[in-house]
């Protein structure tokens, strides 16, 4: 595996000019914060972040992250799935504003040790936020290029404990009846869940973002917390996840049970597996023209390609 950890990274990569500014720039506002709560007298009860909201956690460089031109904020927020609010692409900008981010919950149970429901607010006083700029490649056969601000997965299972049984992991997302009107439509087995092998959900590529853009994730980019994957297909990443459950079985994913001859579990990125209606090998990068090749594990072959050792990827697609 060749992976590079953060204590390889050279210094002069964590701490270039961009990431100097950025930093400074977050103390002074993190200092604007504190004297405009001081006057407002809000420093016992601290707001819950909203949407459009700086996040950014300092501006920790992350080694994972493409050079790639991120795709325009306007696309990555008005061109999106999020079939909860709609099947077609603007309905989830039109429509989440709706979903009640807060309070919320997240569940982490099943085989683990330490099961704990957790607000998001304390997970994020917990865990590290870095930026981390990743291609995503929708099995539509589109992509994009998005900075998220997130943490590793791994860190927050490191924290559960899983036991020996835990094999696999299984994500549910938000289930909000009266604000998603999506939920009528009967697209697929609601809630929408999906699910990954322990050792995929453990991989220092797999985060939990709660932010874009160095700004709290809009709702219909999956608020307040969404899962990110980005050597699988987008729908993979699940969006405003509420419970994370450890389990001995392969879960079915919802898509799983809507179409089990179109959609794997496993779901890598790979130009050289065809959807059954239509080819993998190209991808329409939005905000371009010209299509390009669409690369194996979407680029992140030399990160995640011994995941899968000795599997038939053809047939576990
Ligand atoms: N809960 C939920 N999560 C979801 C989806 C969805 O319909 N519901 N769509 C998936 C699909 S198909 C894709 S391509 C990505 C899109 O993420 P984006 O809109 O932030 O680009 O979200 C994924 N996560
Ligand atoms: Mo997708």
């Amino acid at each position: 595996m060749l992976i590079k950890r953060r204590g390889d990274v050279p210094t002069s990569e964590i701490t270039d000019q961009g990431v100097y500014l950025r930093r400074r720039e977050f103390i002074q506002a993190a200092g604007l914060a504190a004297i405009g709560a001081a006057a407002g007298g809000l420093l016992t009860a601290p707001r819950t972040a909203r949407a459009g909201e700086k996040i950014h956690a300092g501006a920790m460089k992350s080694p994972f992250s493409t050079a790639e031109e991120p795709t325009s904020y306007k696309d990555a927020t008005t061109y999106n799935n999020y079939y909860e609010f709609g099947t077609d692409k603007e309905s989830p900008a039109t429509h989440a504003g709706k979903l009640k981010t807060r309070p919320w919950t997240l569940m982490v149970e099943g085989e683990v040790k330490k099961p704990r429901i957790w607000g998001v607010e304390d997970l994020l006083k917990k865990m590290s936020l870095q930026e981390r700029i990743y291609r995503m490649r929708c099995v539509e056969g589109w992509s994009m290029v998005i900075p998220w601000v997130g943490f590793a997965l791994g860190d927050l299972i490191r924290e559960a404990e899983p036991t020996g049984k835990a094999k696999f992991v299984e994500f549910v997302t938000a289930y909000q009846p009266d604000n998603m009107p999506g939920l009528r439509i009967p697209a697929l087995d609601w809630p929408y869940v999906e699910g990954l092998r322990l050792d995929e959900a453990m991989h220092p590529l797999t985060i939990l973002a709660v932010g874009m853009y160095g700004e709290v994730l809009p709702n219909q980019n999956g608020a307040p917390i969404r899962l990110v994957v980005p050597w699988k297909y987008g729908f993979k990443s699940g969006k405003s996840i509420a419970r994370i459950r450890f389990v001995e079985r392969m879960p079915q994913s919802a898509w799983m049970k809507a179409s089990p001859q179109e959609y794997g579990f496993y779901s890598n990125v790979n130009p050289e597996v065809d959807h059954p209606r239509w080819s993998q090998a190209n991808e329409r990068r939005i905000g371009e023209f010209l299509k390009r090749k669409t690369l194996m594990f979407n680029g992140y072959a030399d990160q995640v390609a011994s995941l899968y050792t000795g599997m038939d990827l053809k047939k576990n697609f």
